[in-house]
């Protein structure tokens, strides 16, 4: 029996058992710090890791890549796990923020499916598995909103019936990205002249914008205190069960695809229940449970036999197979010093 197994089966017998491990220190479940985005974290999930492993896990929570990006640079945070999407884990990476984990050595590898298996963001999977994927668009509660809803416009320049009653993400790469596809130049723009064409969208969209917040949208589109709101496609599939009302667009101009991806930190302090996490992770029940809770797609082969009715058959689930969909590359410095800018001048 491997070290793994024997920990597996005897913390699943006694929580309280002691077992050796990989450098021989005597030691109980212990514990695994999680840092993941807001609500994105299914209990039941972390209930079974818990149950089948005897670590005892503590989650804590953000709202945007960026603000991950801060927590981990700031050196004190102490997490186990992260969640990264696709366009930052290369700068993360880069920043030596997140340690190798050699993703084709992992004993699930061949269950990631294929299409995910070597993404450009990571190849070879040096540093991350999938954690779930998506597209971001924005929701439109059709009660309150009777244009047609097709395109970015009725997010970027909304109509004035709708002032006050729109929100927007709360991060730079997110609400700039999106700006980027629906006035067609491509990602992580260094030119100076199309950037002020982005700055000049949000600054006449601003008057109109309720909010600049990546939590709590579930509420506010739910609860009908915005109408128009920049949106996760699995975040929106949530929200219409609250409110039937509430519609996922996929905007004819095309939508940002995503990978978020389980990462562990460079100062991980429990970096063997880390990789117990991942391992776990990569099942593709425990997967399929995970998407259940967060309407976000499985990269797991085998997941989407265990999707709830509610996931399977979810609107916001079915990207258009001729939708323009593009996934986020790193952006260079040049780029996000250029966001940095756009972004500090609309949040004055
Ligand atoms: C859910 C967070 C979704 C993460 N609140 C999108 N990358």
């Amino acid at each position: 029996m491997s070290y793994r197994a024997l920990k597996f089966a005897l913390t699943a017998a006694a929580s309280t058992a002691l077992v050796l491990g990989p450098s021989g220190i005597a030691r109980a479940g212990g514990d695994l710090f999680i840092c993941n985005w807001t609500d994105y974290t299914a209990p039941d999930v972390i209930k079974k890791f818990e149950k089948e492993t005897g670590v005892k896990v503590t989650l804590d929570t953000y709202d945007s890549n960026e603000t991950l990006l801060a927590k981990l640079k700031s050196g004190s945070a102490g997490y186990d796990i992260v969640v990264v999407s696709s366009d930052f884990v290369p700068i993360f990476a880069k920043e030596g923020l997140i340690q190798k984990i050699d993703g084709t050595k992992l004993p699930g590898y061949d269950k990631i499916e294929a299409r995910w298996q070597n993404p450009t963001w990571d190849p070879g999977r040096a540093y991350s598995v999938p954690y779930d994927w998506g597209v971001t668009a924005y929701s439109v509660n059709t009660k309150f909103v009777k244009e047609p809803a097709d395109s970015l416009k009725l997010l970027f320049d909304p109509p004035p019936e709708a002032k006050g009653k729109v929100g927007m993400f709360g991060s730079p790469s997110e609400v700039i990205g999106l700006a980027e596809v629906y006035l067609g130049l491509p990602p992580c723009q260094t030119d100076p002249a199309n950037m002020k064409k982005v700055s000049d969208l949000l600054e006449a969209q601003a008057p109109a914008v309720k909010v600049y917040n990546s939590d709590g949208i579930i509420d506010r589109q739910g609860s009908g205190e915005t109408w128009i709101h920049q949106a996760w496609n699995g975040d929106a599939a949530r929200t219409r069960a609250v409110n039937p009302d509430v519609k996922f667009v996929f905007p004819k101009e095309g939508v940002v695809g995503w990978m978020d991806n389980i990462a562990i930190p460079t100062g991980a302090k429990d970096p063997d229940n880390a990789r117990l996490f991942v391992e776990f992770m990569m099942k593709p029940e425990n997967s399929a449970m995970s998407s259940n809770f967060t309407h976000y797609a499985s990269a797991i082969s085998g997941a989407a036999a265990d999707y709830d009715p509610a996931m399977k058959d979810a609107p916001e689930l079915q990207v258009p197979p001729d939708l323009k969909m593009a996934f986020t590359p790193a952006c260079p410095e040049a780029a996000t010093k250029l966001m940095d800018r756009v972004w500090t001048k609309l949040k004055k």
